[in-house]
């Protein structure tokens, strides 16, 4: 018998699930109900399953499955038994999957059925000896086999900084790293969030975010599970069904992208966001112009909050006082945040500086890259965003940039230099830039500037088809230009800027 509590981030859900367990935890799009016992007995079977599988303790559960109420089953039942969530984006090829596959040495890894061949062929090759399938249509090995599970299982006892989760993240350098979360990086975070927004009994999650980011996995499912809420799942966003579904939630979240695309349409307005309580945006900067059409249309003002893979939330507009179009917000309770110099000194109020952070909420570490971690930590125990922000008087936060080279879009984070070193390995190819340029749906597209060989006739199609066979689509450019060459500074190093603002207006 263990003295101290059970910090499993799982059984702090539990202990806020519903007194009605018969009630609707998750409602599908397609009319399917999962009972909040539902829940509770499948995750059971699953991890019951991966308990019997004998693995070591700090096991990690690589999981790439499409969206679906038994992906989130899964990622719970992996909490439950004490291992560590993988979540991957469900669009990395081969060459990223093995990145991802021999980095981690995950125990297990779940795929989908149509990719059994290729990511069973990754995994066993990298050691990994269980591979399950799970479909978006309740098929797969893998309930077949929890299927002869037993439906209870003691969750498994965890201290707060045992590891939860790993996302991988930022490949400044090239590679992604692995960012470790703890079981109290994601239970503190949720706790503060559910009081910070005002969850209340009533709530209804519209839920329209991928499964494998902190936004969807994180955020949006960790507040609905905390407060006992019900959640409307739908595989993707699509403007058509969450107009269909909005009558019936009080809460929803989004990336920009989202909310460009509903108020594009012309059904979007009062009338069918008559329940609603919340709309929530983050992953990637808000446009001002969106957050007031937004306003105009709707009556709502949408709450913009600021986090990373990294550190969860550390930011958020608040739900009572003013949410201000353009900024960020003001630190969560028990989060500490700071703009500073170059040299490490405090800014001034509305003086730009590098955002750092320190808190809970800020994960362990990378994943087996010790001199990385600490290059990223302040000698004080800050964690450096690589974003570039300001406060302003009334402590409100605004993103005017980052350090990190980094293009988001649609709320995805694409690492030019990973893109960079892709198209530099292409026969004809001398050298090439990747730089973001403003999108009207996306906020930013991924643009190749590229140098080739004077006697090659390597064209535009041909990059990005030869792109698209080696990496996931959305990372792809939109559009290929073609210079004899690359600005550089005195340094020798490519200025993006110049690029930037030479291209900003070519369609
Ligand atoms: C899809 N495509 C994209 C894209 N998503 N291109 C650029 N950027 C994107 N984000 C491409 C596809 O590859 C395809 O290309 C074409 O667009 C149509 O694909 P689709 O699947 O039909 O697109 P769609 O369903 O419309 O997806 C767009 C989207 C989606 C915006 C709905 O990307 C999305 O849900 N994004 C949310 C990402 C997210 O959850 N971020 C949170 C990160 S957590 P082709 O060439 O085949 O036509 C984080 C921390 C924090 O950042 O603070 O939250
Ligand atoms: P990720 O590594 O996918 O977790 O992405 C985190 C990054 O997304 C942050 O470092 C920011 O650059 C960006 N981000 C998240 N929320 C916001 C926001 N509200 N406004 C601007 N950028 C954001």
């Amino acid at each position: 018998m263990n003295a101290t509590p059970n910090a499993n981030l799982y059984a702090l859900f539990q202990s806020r699930f519903p007194e009605d367990m018969t009630a609707c935890c998750i409602e599908t799009h397609d009319g399917l109900y999962y009972s909040w016992n539902d829940i509770d007995r499948a995750s059971a079977k699953m991890a019951n399953l991966l308990a019997a599988l004998d693995l070591p303790m700090d096991a990690r559960i690589a999981v790439q499955v499409e969206k679906s109420p038994e992906a989130l089953i899964l990622y719970l039942a992996t909490l439950r038994a004490g291992y560590v969530y993988l979540p991957l984006n469900t669009a990395y090829r081969a060459a990223e999957m093995a990145y991802f596959i021999e980095n981690a040495e995950p125990s297990v890894v779940v795929c989908s059925p149509q990719n059994f061949g290729w990511v069973s062929q990754i995994a066993f090759s990298s050691g990994t000896r269980h591979v399950f399938t799970l479909g978006d249509d309740r098929t797969g090995t893998l309930l077949t086999r929890a299927a002869l599970q037993s439906n209870s299982f003691d969750t498994v006892h965890r201290v707060p900084e045992d590891l939860a989760a790993i996302l991988y993240t930022s490949g400044t350098t090239g590679r992604s790293k692995g960012a470790m979360l703890t079981h109290d990086n994601l239970a503190s975070n949720a706790l503060v969030l559910q009081e910070y927004w005002h969850w209340q009994a009533g709530d209804v999650l519209l839920h329209a975010l991928p499964l494998f980011h902190v936004h969807g996995l994180f955020v949006a499912s960790h507040g609905a599970l905390l407060n006992g809420s019900k959640m409307i799942f739908l595989p993707r966003f699509d403007t058509a069904e969450v107009l269909r579904c909005l009558p019936r939630a009080t809460v929803f979240m989004g990336v920009p992208t989202y909310y460009v695309r509903l108020i594009a349409e012309p059904g979007f307005d009062r009338e069918l966001c008559a329940r609603m309580r919340l709309f929530i945006s983050g992953s990637a900067p808000l446009l001002t112009d969106t957050f007031k059409t937004f306003a105009e249309r709707t009556g709502h003002t949408i709450l913009e909050r600021y986090g990373m893979s990294e550190t969860t939330m550390l930011v958020s507009n608040p739900y009572d006082g003013e949410r201000i179009g353009g900024t960020v917000g003001l630190p969560l309770p028990g989060v500490s945040v700071r703009v500073v110099k170059g040299d490490g000194t405090p800014c001034a109020v509305d003086e730009i500086g590098d955002i750092q952070v320190k808190g809970p909420n800020v994960f362990k570490g990378y994943w087996r890259m010790p001199e990385k971690t600490a290059e990223e930590f302040t000698a004080d125990g800050y964690f450096k965003t690589g974003d570039v922000g300001r406060f302003d008087a009334r402590g409100y936060l605004s993103i005017v940039g980052r350090s990190k080279d980094l293009i988001i879009s649609g709320g995805y984070n694409v690492y030019p230099k990973e893109i960079e070193s892709f198209i530099d390995e292409m026969e004809g190819v001398v050298e090439s830039a990747v730089i973001g340029l403003p999108h009207p749906d996306f906020g930013e597209a991924v643009t190749a500037v590229v140098v080739t060989k004077t006697d090659t006739a390597l064209d535009e199609a041909q990059i990005i088809d030869y792109l698209k066979s080696r990496i996931a689509n959305f990372k792809v450019p939109k559009r290929i230009f073609f210079v004899h060459d690359l600005p550089r500074n005195t340094m020798g190093k490519v200025q993006k800027n110049v690029l930037r603002d030479q291209f900003k207006d070519h369609p």
